[in-house]
């Protein structure tokens, strides 16, 4: 089985990009420990911290957002740095190509029930000029890389450099990413969804009838029973989607109208979109694809509908009705 590095060598990625790659990998190789040791190290439970959005830290959420900050600062390739954990993007070297979102322990509501989390990047050309929010305003398109590592019964990366999706598995012995699927291929249609059911009623009028449909099952319009998944771990539910297909999503939603959706662009939808994409899926925010978004603020928050090429057209289809009717709301 070939390495990360040989992987990345037979794609032709260029050297400092290979480095940094490598960097991030063997950083979640230590997160993986980290989160392996759990309780006997003392890493779980809540700090008294809030990041920028106002959610209390979790320890491992700091640790894993310092192991990532010094790995990256160490690595020579990184301009600047942006972390769901930091307020401000970091500057990191001038000599530096690449920027990197990131966020470093997907999944936190997991951490203390020993369930899925894993991290997230998203690695974007530097710009020319002074370090600021500015330089990491880049739509998706523009990623050079983006993956994740999930850190389950098996620690797993999803990597794609635009030369596909691919999967490495770690290999306990030889503490080497083995390449483990070479060509990840989200099937087209499914007959699985993954969505927090419990916002139901905040949802827009197009999600409601899209989700209602699915739920009727054979007696409904769609004449198939689908089933429902939710990890709660953007990290492990997209992890399913790229590996069986389906169908994941985190919806508009007016439960709290100044914060109409959940998931970050910069250093989740974004990353997975790309992954999505070349694996043959779709992402899409309901009205806009994911990866054409303009980024306005590092931490701006965006719908998401991703997954299975089809059944998300199905979804979007909904988007084009008429429904202007707003969800009640209790
Ligand atoms: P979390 O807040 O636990 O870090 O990043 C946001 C996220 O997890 C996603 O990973 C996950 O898909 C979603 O939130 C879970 O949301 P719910 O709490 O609504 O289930």
């Amino acid at each position: 089985m070939q390495t990360l590095a040989q992987t990345l060598t037979s794609q032709a990625v260029n050297s400092s990009l290979t480095a940094l790659l490598l960097t991030l990998a063997n950083t979640s190789k230590a997160i993986s420990g980290a989160v392996r040791h759990g309780a006997l190290a003392g890493v779980l439970g809540a700090t008294e911290q809030e990041n920028v959005q106002g959610e209390t830290q979790k320890k491992l959420d700091v640790i894993t957002n310092d192991m990532l900050k010094d790995a990256l600062k160490a690595d020579g390739n990184v301009r600047g740095l942006a972390s769901e954990e930091e307020d401000y993007v970091v500057e990191v070297s001038k000599q530096g190509e690449y920027l990197v979102c990131f966020d470093p322990l997907d999944g936190s509501s997991n951490i203390d029930i020993n369930s899925l989390v894993g991290t997230i990047f998203s690695v974007l050309p530097a710009t020319d000029g002074e370090l600021n929010e500015q330089s990491f305003l880049q739509a998706g398109r523009q990623q050079v890389a983006a993956g994740y590592v999930l850190y389950g019964p098996s620690t797993m990366m999803a990597l794609t450099t635009g030369k596909g999706t691919q999967f490495y598995t770690l290999d306990p012995d030889s503490g080497e990413f083995l390449l483990t699927n070479d060509k990840v291929a989200i099937t087209p249609d499914t007959a699985e969804f993954a969505i927090n059911m419990s916002n139901q009623r905040f949802w827009e009028a197009a999600m409601q009838t899209y989700i209602a449909d699915l739920l009727l099952g054979k007696i409904g319009p769609r004449e198939q029973s689908f089933n429902m998944r939710w990890i709660a771990a953007m990290v492990g539910d997209v992890h399913r989607v790229l590996c069986r297909g389906g169908i994941f999503t985190y919806p508009t939603d007016n439960k709290n109208p100044a914060k109409p959706f959940k998931l970050r662009l910069m250093y989740e939808a974004n990353p997975m979109a790309f992954l999505v994409e070349q694996a043959g899926g779709k992402a899409s925010t309901g009205y806009e694809t994911i990866m054409d978004i303009q980024p306005t603020e590092i931490h701006q928050r965006v719908a998401v509908i991703l997954g299975s090429r089809n059944e998300v057209d199905m979804c979007l289809s909904y988007h084009g009705l008429d429904y202007s009717e707003e969800p009640t709301i209790d």
